[in-house]
């Protein structure tokens, strides 16, 4: 089945990469566009938040590369001669799909019994389809690592796992990864160190979440004053001041009865980067490619993943400072909003106050930081044109016993609309005003007891 994909794409006139804006499938993005230009196939690249009926009807003379996305709608789409590698729940679990005038090979985990969003991302599934398209992908092996922690990937076992891992070792032996145990509070390269230790939430510390007075006693144990803690980054700080902020945040763990393990974790460096590089950081690589493509300039991320800097990485982080002051306004808009509640699903219906693109940003945010039962479904819904796009998260801990893509998909195909997704993390896509019947089938699959 490979070779019959690989063929489609040596023998295609152009190639549409059509890919999802999340960092994920930017990542993947890069690597498709880095694989097409080795073999010299003209290509343009489509970055969408949410694939549309149009989407899935095929051109002709054109040959189709879906990347973190298409799995999930393939039974919906026609005419299409194409490829597709994604990580998301398959609608139709077939590598190869002759119906309805397609002709697709789809290289999906799912298909292999893996489960595709816990250890597998989109992009590790299209470095994998490359590596057998062309054999020197490994320049670009490290995207697979941007994509999984954008997915995080890396959240659960405080380390990546599965597929996910066996291609980072790769891009570590490729001399592009470092691989590092330290805190696993976000921000080390991107954030001011005080910033990093007030907000790190990975795990939340009460007594040093969001307490500044804390976070600038622990700061001056290690001899940095307060203007130094705004302005220099965890990566920026020698290591002898860091040993000092780690014993002293083991000890407020220690009193908070949080294991002191739960705070140490993998974290991965790009190694091509200077220490002082907001990029130096993966996980800070990707919140700024994620940026970009939030803010409607996915290109200016993909530039970034192809190794672009110099007036790409300014437009990238004038892009990142607009980005975070969206979500400014997001979070201070969702204070105003009071969830829908019934039984464990929480519905935050944004309508025309939040931009549709991050939607899932705002439900990761609600799900992480509202005290919500931990058998909570978050819901946040934005209107996008005639539909509502819905974002939905759950704890991995629900996750194990409830599948939220089964549950979208076929609740929002019950009012003509369609879904799917992660067993954590899926969206919908609903025609407006179908808002009430979708919750109620929710429920209704919820409590359904044969
Ligand atoms: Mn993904």
């Amino acid at each position: 089945m490979i070779t019959e994909a690989i063929d489609l794409l040596e023998n295609a006139k152009k190639v549409r990469i059509i890919s999802h804006h999340d960092s994920d499938g930017i990542a993947s993005a890069a690597i498709a566009k880095f694989t097409l230009e080795r073999i010299g196939i003209p290509h343009e690249i489509i970055i969408k938040n949410q694939l549309l009926p149009e989407d899935l009807v095929g051109s002709e003379g054109l040959v189709y590369w879906f990347n973190d996305l298409g799995s999930s709608k393939m039974d919906s789409m026609r005419n299409i001669r194409g490829i597709i590698t994604d990580h998301h729940t398959p609608a139709v679990k077939d590598v190869e799909y002759k119906e309805n005038g397609n002709e697709i090979y789809q290289f999906n985990p799912h298909l292999e019994g893996i489960d595709g969003g816990i250890s597998q991302s989109g992009a590790t599934t299209t470095f994998l389809f490359s590596l057998n398209v062309i054999g020197d992908v490994l320049g670009v092996s490290y995207l697979s690592v941007v994509g999984s922690l954008g997915d995080l990937h890396d959240k659960r076992h405080r380390k990546l796992v599965g597929t996910d891992r066996e291609v980072m070792i790769l891009a570590q032996q490729s001399g592009l990864i470092e691989v590092l145990n330290d805190v696993r509070f976000f921000g080390r390269s991107s954030k001011a160190v005080a910033y990093m230790l007030r907000f790190g939430n990975d795990p939340k510390i009460p007594d040093l979440y969001d307490n500044p007075k804390k976070v600038y006693e622990i700061l001056a144990k290690a001899g940095i004053e307060k203007e130094e803690g705004n302005k220099v980054t965890w990566l920026e700080l020698d290591e002898e001041k860091r040993k000092i902020i780690i014993e002293e945040i083991k000890k407020i763990a220690k009193e908070n009865g949080i294991e002191e393990e739960s705070i140490f974790g993998e974290v991965y460096e790009l190694k091509f980067e200077e220490k002082n590089s907001i990029l130096r950081d993966v996980r800070d690589f990707t919140s700024v490619i994620n940026a970009a493509s939030r803010r409607g300039y996915p290109e200016v991320g993909i530039d970034l993943c192809l190794f672009k800097r110099g007036e790409t990485l300014k437009r990238a982080l004038e892009l990142y400072n607009d980005h975070a002051d969206v979500l400014r306004k997001a979070s201070k808009e969702l204070e105003k909003i009071k969830p829908i509640n019934m039984g464990n699903i929480y519905l935050y219906d944004f309508s025309d106050s939040l931009d549709n693109n991050i939607t899932g940003t705002i439900a990761t945010r609600i799900a992480t930081h509202h005290n919500l039962p931990e058998d909570a479904i978050v819901l946040v819904m934005a209107n996008m044109g005639e539909y509502k796009k819905i974002s939905g998260r759950i704890s991995s801990q629900l996750a194990e016993k409830l599948d939220l893509s089964d549950l979208m998909r076929a609740s929002a195909f019950d009012v003509g609309g369609s879904g799917g997704g992660h067993r954590n993390a899926a969206g919908a896509l609903i025609p407006k005003g179908k808002e009430a019947e979708f919750l109620k089938k929710i429920y209704e699959r919820l409590n359904f007891k044969p």
